[in-house]
C-alpha cells in the first residue's frame, strides 16, 4: 500500500494563516507532503500584528503529541513559536520518546512586527534541549545573532555565526539574510562547505517568510532530498511565494502559498 509522506509542524498558531502552523500546514501540502500539526502556543493576530499570546497548558499539549503520535509516524518535523523553556523541553522528550527524524528548528524570537514570541530563556533550552538533535536549524540574521553574541551585518560576519552555531550540534544550519543590505543572501553550512544563495530583493513588508522556508525544507527532508536540495528548493518555493504575495488584510502581505 502506497504511504503518503508526512511532516508535523509543532508551533504557534497565527490565525490570519500568514505564519504559525497554518502557514506550516499550507507549505507542506503546496509540496506534495501530509502536513500534521500541535499548536504550541495560541496569538491573538492579524496582518498589523501580534496583540496577545495564550500559552498551551503544557499537560494538554504533551498529550496532543502522545495522542497523534502513537498513531502516526512523520518523515521529517519542524519546530517554530514554541514560546516557552517548559514546551521546549517536552518538545525534546517527545522527540525522543517516538524516536522522531529530521528534525528542523525555526527558533522564533520576534515577529516581523517586533512582538516578542517567546519567553526570557527560551533560546537558551532550545539551544540546549533541541539543537543537538536537530537535522538544520534556519535562524534569520538578528535570530543568529542573539544566539551567538555576535554582531551580523553582512555575508562574513554570517558565514562566523554558522560556523557557531554549528557547534551547538545541528547537522547543518542556514542563516537567512533577508535584512541584508543590498541583496537578500541565505547561507548554508554543513560543517564542510559553505553555500550562499543570492536573490533580488522584493520589496515591502512580508509576514511568515521564516515559517515558510523551514517548513519547505521540512517538507523536502520528509521527501528525501539531501540538506543541500532542500535548501534549494525551499529558497525558490519563498521567492515565489513573495512574488505572488497577496493581500488578505491592512497590513503585511502574506505569501501566496
Ligand atoms: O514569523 C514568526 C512567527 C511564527 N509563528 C507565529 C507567529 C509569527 C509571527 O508573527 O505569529 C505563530
Amino acid at each position: 500500500m502506497y504511504r503518503q509522506k508526512i511532516a508535523l509542524t509543532i508551533a504557534g498558531s497565527d490565525p490570519t494563516g500568514g505564519a504559525g502552523f497554518q502557514a506550516d500546514l499550507k507549505t507542506f501540502q503546496a509540496l506534495g507532503v501530509y502536513g500534521i500539526s500541535i499548536p504550541a502556543v495560541l496569538t491573538a493576530q492579524n496582518t498589523n500584528g501580534v496583540l496577545e499570546v495564550k500559552e498551551i497548558d503544557p499537560f494538554f499539549f504533551s498529550s496532543q503529541i502522545d495522542t497523534l503520535l502513537i498513531d502516526s509516524y512523520p518523515d521529517a518535523l519542524k519546530t517554530g513559536m514554541l514560546y516557552s523553556s517548559g514546551i521546549v523541553k517536552a518538545v525534546a522528550e517527545k522527540i525522543r520518546t517516538y524516536d522522531l527524524k529530521n528534525l528542523v528548528i525555526d527558533p522564533v524570537h520576534t515577529s516581523t512586527s517586533g512582538t516578542s514570541l517567546m519567553e526570557e530563556g527560551v533560546l537558551d533550552a532550545m539551544t540546549k534541549h533541541l539543537f543537538p538533535i536537530a537535522k538544520v536549524i534556519t535562524p534569520n540574521m538578528s535570530e543568529a545573532s542573539a544566539l551567538t553574541a555576535l554582531e551580523i551585518n553582512n555575508e562574513d560576519d554570517m558565514k562566523k555565526a554558522a560556523i557557531k552555531l554549528l557547534h551547538l550540534g545541528p547537522e547543518a544550519v542556514v542563516v537567512t539574510g533577508g535584512h541584508l543590505k543590498g541583496k537578500a543572501v541565505d547561507i548554508l553550512f554543513d560543517g564542510t562547505d559553505f553555500l550562499s544563495l543570492e536573490q533580488d530583493r522584493i520589496d515591502g513588508e512580508f509576514h511568515g517568510t521564516g515559517c515558510v522556508f523551514s517548513s519547505a525544507i521540512t517538507a523536502c527532508l520528509a521527501l528525501d532530498y539531501e540538506i543541500k536540495e532542500a535548501f534549494i528548493k525551499a529558497k525558490d518555493f519563498v521567492w515565489k511565494a513573495m512574488k505572488t504575495a497577496v493581500t488578505v488584510g491592512k497590513g503585511m502581505k502574506i505569501l501566496n502559498v
